[in-house]
């Protein structure tokens, strides 16, 4: 075991035992569970984090401890690699080993073998960056993520209670630093200024912008969107609204993005705030997700979700690439999930090149390089814009021809400031919201009526074993259990316009059937119908969704 200092790795582990009969898994978003059985996760997650900067030769390294949109007392915890991006796939099996070491023995000598197998050089240094949300488990996880960094020496720097996305923007920051490719300010304030300053060129002589009803879920985004909102000033008026980040129980409950996004409806606390055709956005635990709505005239709820904000986006990307006169030399394209509702589909496939990827931000992602700019967005408001390094660079020094080629030219480059291009971020997807409104004139009923949603439902399926559920073309079909995939396909034929699919939830021990149809009550009752399907496979307990 040449240079792992094993004696304190031993001692310090013993001090985070791995509780027995818990079975760990890196999942979509990191390892999510209870917050009280995380302690042992985190000092590993730790030590694991240093070896990944080794192995990347000193490479700042990102830990995120979120439980995001999960209820308060789930905690959770991920890796950022050095660009930004979630932490290379092939690593979350390792995660997921070391995790589930049954003691410290047992961790020592995985660990071991990891080391030589990935072929680690321990003398190299190790550069870490952490950050938290505002759950109430998250101080003391963060003590054992730091025992971690003590055990195998990193040099880690603690940035706080902040969003995920400032965390993911941190670690580019800070690998960036002093490159040509410097990609900003290593601070959250620096980030800030950034955007702030990227909007503020984008909406100059636009008309001024109505006020904007923020619901942040009662966390960190109430934090990070209160500072946000005095650097904006006058541009863009924010009221927070469930800004309640010390209140026990308040993360998430009743509000915020999961909530309106799964419910379909205003967060309870909203209806006394929102004016009939008055704007508002909720964001998630973490901040990473961004679900906007209204209420018509006749005060009824519209909902504009991640599908939303993707039709909305690339269709602005596209009239600016070509009003710069690039059409034909870059190349928009959008990526969803099997979640995309099937109407936003249609609308964004007769316009522009669509893929289907799994769930999960780092699927999206990488979908989205592809092309030289990259639309994604998840049904459930995770998302963001990814300029190619390529047209990075065509975008900096190309010579427009006319006055209004250089002026959409212009607003090309400030979207690349004003876009979180390491991971979707709420505040930024706002300000980009709000953006394509100023420029568009748009009001939220002009935006929704780019497309109509098809009625659709959502339903979770609590089951003794998730794990046997297994997907195949992008989680629309189920290879597993054997002949559900049948059963569902026979009942999908009964229902006019209708679609259906079954999948394991990453983050939450669940299952997920999702529905669609041409009539509201025919998408619910086909949801549950194959829910019913799920349980009576499983012996599992649907969970209906209040009303
Ligand atoms: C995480 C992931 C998202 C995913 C969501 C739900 O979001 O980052 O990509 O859509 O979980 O995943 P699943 O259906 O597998 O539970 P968040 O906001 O919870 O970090």
């Amino acid at each position: 075991m040449a240079g792992l200092p094993v004696d304190s790795i031993q001692h310090l582990s013993d001090e985070h035992p791995k509780p027995v009969d818990v079975h760990f898994q890196y999942g979509t978003a990191g390892f999510r569970t209870l917050g009280t059985l995380l302690d042992c996760v985190l000092f590993r997650v730790g030590i694991l984090a240093g070896l990944r900067s080794k192995k990347l030769d000193g490479k700042v390294i990102g830990v995120m401890v979120t439980a995001s949109h999960n209820p308060e007392p789930d905690n959770g915890v991920k890796l950022v690699d050095p660009r930004g991006e979630m932490l290379e796939s092939s690593w979350e099996a390792h995660a997921t080993a070391l995790a589930n070491a049954a003691d410290t023995p047992s961790f020592i000598s995985a660990l071991d073998t990891f080391i030589k197998n990935a072929k680690i050089d321990l003398s190299k240094p190790a550069r870490v960056v952490y950050a938290r949300d505002t759950r109430p488990s998250g101080g003391a996880l963060v003590s054992a993520l730091e025992d971690g960094f003590k055990a195998i020496g990193v040099d880690a720097r603690n940035a706080g209670v902040t969003t995920t996305p400032v965390l993911h923007y941190l670690v580019k920051a800070m690998n960036t630093k002093g490159t040509k490719d410097e990609y900003g300010e290593d601070s959250e304030g620096g980030y800030l200024r950034k955007l702030s300053g990227a909007f503020k060129k984008l909406v100059s002589g636009k008309a001024p912008l109505a006020p904007l009803i923020v619901d942040c879920a009662n966390g960190v985004g109430a934090i990070v969107g209160a500072t946000l909102a005095e650097h904006l000033g006058d541009t863009l008026p924010i009221i927070i609204e469930n800004g309640a980040t010390t209140t026990p129980g308040a993360l998430n409950n009743h509000c915020g993005a999961d909530f309106v996004k799964t419910q379909q409806k205003l967060p309870p606390s909203l209806s006394s705030v929102l004016k009939p055709g008055q704007r508002a956005c909720s964001l998630d635990g973490d901040a990473d997700r961004l679900i906007y709505y209204y209420l018509d005239e006749r005060s009824v709820f519209h909902m504009l979700d991640g599908d939303k904000i993707a039709a909305l986006v690339a269709a602005f990307i596209v009239e600016l690439v070509k009003a710069a006169g690039l059409e034909g030399r870059i190349n928009v394209g959008v990526v969803q999930t099997a979640y995309a509702n099937g109407a936003s589909t249609k609308y964004l496939s007769e316009r522009l090149p669509v893929k289907c990827v799994p769930t999960g931000v780092k699927h999206l992602h990488h979908a989205a390089e592809h092309y030289d700019i990259g639309v994604y967005f998840e049904a459930n408001g995770h998302g963001t814009v990814l300029f190619s390094p390529e047209t990075k660079k065509q975008l900096t020094s190309y010579e427009p021809s006319t006055p209004a080629q250089s002026t959409a030219l212009g607003h090309l480059n400030n979207l690349m400031d004003l876009i979180n291009q390491t991971v979707g971020d709420a505040l930024s997807d706002m300000l980009l919201v709000e953006v394509v409104l100023a420029h568009k004139s748009y009001s939220a009923v002009e935006w929704d009526s780019l497309y109509s949603d098809k009625p659709n439902r959502l339903v979770k399926v609590v089951v003794k074993d998730r794990n046997i559920f297994k997907t195949e073309d992008a989680e629309r079909r189920l290879v597993s259990p054997p002949g559900l995939q049948a059963k569902i396909d026979e009942l999908v034929r009964r229902y006019d316009g209708g679609r259906s699919f079954v999948r394991p939830s990453g983050t939450e021990d669940v299952v997920r059937v999702y529905a669609e149809a041409t009539v509201k009550s025919q998408a619910d009752e086909l949801a549950f119908r194959v829910a019913g399907l799920v349980y009576d496979e499983t012996g599992g307990d649907p969970v209906k969704r209040p009303k």
